[in-house]
């Protein structure tokens, strides 16, 4: 229904977009209402704002300019087009710096003399006639044309002038962001989820600034990835669910377009293959690796900490050679997950000489180690990462070997726990997470001894035992992981949950236009969107 709201939308701007070709340039001294920029509805809250309680006209005659040094600022642009084409139903020009422009045009201009806080830094200048984007590069001009579209209204003002004009608050925003890692992982092995799922799981949480998609592709339940030279992993392993429904996989084309979906959002995709526990789907494929001295089989239940691969065994290593140099040659981000939480079925000493071994591995194909809290036990390299999720002993034994930290503690930011104990999905063992709770807590501060620049940012993990579609994702994932948006990119001074909460009230229109089926937590006070079919209907 809200993909007709949004067709319909559509119909109506290529009506007044019609009726306006070969038009007389703009009328001038519209005058324009009052507008504040400093009490936006952004999410996340950016660094700075300062208002200056005008408004700048996006309207048919709005154009927007690039000074492209390279294609990539001309996409970002184009993707801002698209975006305010889907949100307004207007269909903007763009051009290059070189045209005669005079009035309401947005520019996106990559400036590079700036000496900026960091690589994803922007400013906003808005004045009536003009809507300044400035940033060192295409992916940081992307992380602000994000703050564009939350500032353009829901609905136009159509009483200004003979047509819909959507007035923007002027004044400037700097921003930039907290933390460099900003995710979520999606656990695609215990329920399987489309290449059309992830797409738009991504394309949601590139809206709230977003950096980084984890998959979670392998585990006890499935086996989710193509690995060309050991086919019966997705053939066998690939071949069931939880629940026993039929599971599915990616083949390395699905990745390929996943990751660049991703990159086109500047999200990178890490990739996680889950050992040596974890690890039943693959055995049960090839039964050379299983470690746990029984036979395996297809397990569609939800037990963890059972399977093992066979830690002393050389072929297990050849193996793991051959699916870390497949999946890194298709993913462009640095980094590969080896999980290695959970392993309860391995012995210690084995699981030790085990993620030394691994680590080896994922760097002779170059990428960087990143592995679950436990990993930290091991000897490792100060370039590996840990995830802490659940033992800050581990995390900071992490610290102590120079490594860095992602922090996903599961009793803050894990989006499968429940939100209370009415929640329709999700699992308690952790805590139930109730939308203030995932969002009151420093994530600075929340482990001891952890100092803030060990800390590579902040990810909000999704299991999916309970989870089997997009809408039951949703549910789990939305409205909390846009608070873990915040708390990855706002500094913690700008953070509060009084404030935040009223912000959060008024991503309805966003939420509902793209279709979220979000839980509507009684903590908030949900703003009704104005975008209802009948409203258009009525237009
Ligand atoms: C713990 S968190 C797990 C997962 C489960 C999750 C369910 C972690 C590293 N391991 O295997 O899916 O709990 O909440």
């Amino acid at each position: 229904m809200n993909i007709r709201n949004n067709s319909l939308a559509n119909i109506i701007g290529v009506l007044y977009m019609l009726v306006s070709v070969g038009c007389e340039a703009p009328p001038k001294d519209i005058s324009m209402p009052q507008t504040d920029l400093s009490s936006e509805y952004l999410i996340p809250m950016p660094s700075t704002t300062v208002a200056t309680n005008s408004a700048f006209k996006l309207d048919q005659y709005t154009r927007v300019v690039t000074n492209p040094v390279d294609g990539d600022l001309v996409n970002v642009a184009n993707y801002l087009t698209d975006k305010i084409a889907e949100k307004t139903g207007l269909r903007l020009a763009t051009n290059d710096i070189e045209g005669e422009e005079k009035e309401a045009v947005i520019y996106l201009l990559q400036q590079q003399n700036t000496s900026w806080p960091n690589d994803e830094a922007y400013r906003l200048s808005i004045k009536r006639d003009s809507l300044i984007l400035e940033a060192p590069s295409a992916k940081a001009a992307f992380r602000g044309i994000q703050t564009i579209r939350q500032l353009i209204p829901e609905i136009s003002n159509d009483t200004l002038a003979e047509y819909p004009i959507w007035p923007i608050a002027t004044g400037s925003i700097e921003d930039h962001p907290n933390f460099e890692y900003r995710g979520s992982m999606l656990d695609v092995a215990r329920h399987f989820f489309s290449v059309e799922d992830v797409k738009k799981y991504i394309e949601l949480l590139a809206y709230y600034k977003i950096n980084v998609l984890h998959l979670h592709l392998t585990d006890d339940q499935g086996w989710r990835i193509e690995i060309k030279s050991w086919p019966r992993l997705t053939e066998i392993g690939g071949s069931t669910e939880v629940g026993g429904e039929a599971g599915g996989f990616f083949t390395q084309e699905d990745y390929k377009e996943i990751v660049a979906y991703a990159a086109a959002r500047y999200m990178m995709i890490v990739p996680e293959v889950d050992m040596p526990g974890h690890t039943n789907a693959a055995s049960v494929s090839y039964p050379i690796l299983n470690g746990n001295g029984k036979t395996p089989q297809l397990y569609q239940g939800t037990r963890v900490g059972f399977s093992t691969f066979d830690t002393r065994k050389d072929t297990v290593y050849a193996f793991i050679d051959d699916v870390v140099r497949e999946i890194s040659a298709i993913t462009p981000g640095p980094y590969f997950h080896i999980g290695g939480d959970e392993s309860h079925a391995t012995k210690k000493a084995d699981y030790l000489y085990f993620v030394n071994k691994v680590e080896k591995i994922v760097q002779k194909h170059g990428k960087q180690m990143i592995g679950w809290d436990e990993v930290a036990q091991a000897d490792l390299d100060s370039t590996s990462i840990a995830q802490f999720w659940d033992n800050e002993r581990n995390a900071r034994s992490a610290i102590d070997k120079g490594m860095k930290v992602i922090l996903s503690p599961a009793k803050k930011s894990y989006l499968d726990m429940q939100y209370d104990t009415l929640s329709k999905h999700g699992l308690h063992w952790a805590a139930y997470i109730p939308v203030d709770t995932a969002y009151v807590w420093t994530p600075e501060t929340y482990v001891d001894q952890i100092p803030k620049e060990m800390i590579l940012g902040v990810e909000a993990p999704l299991w999916s035992e309970t989870i089997s579609n997009m809408e039951e994702l949703e549910y789990l994932a939305f409205p909390r992981v846009i608070g873990y948006s915040e708390l990855s990119w706002s500094q913690e001074e700008n953070r509060d949950w009084e404030n935040f909460r009223v912000r959060l009230a008024n991503q309805t229109p966003f939420l509902d236009m793209m279709n979220v089926n979000y839980y509507p937590s009684p903590r908030i006070d949900w703003v009704k969107s104005n975008r209802s079919f009948k409203e258009i209907l009525k237009d």
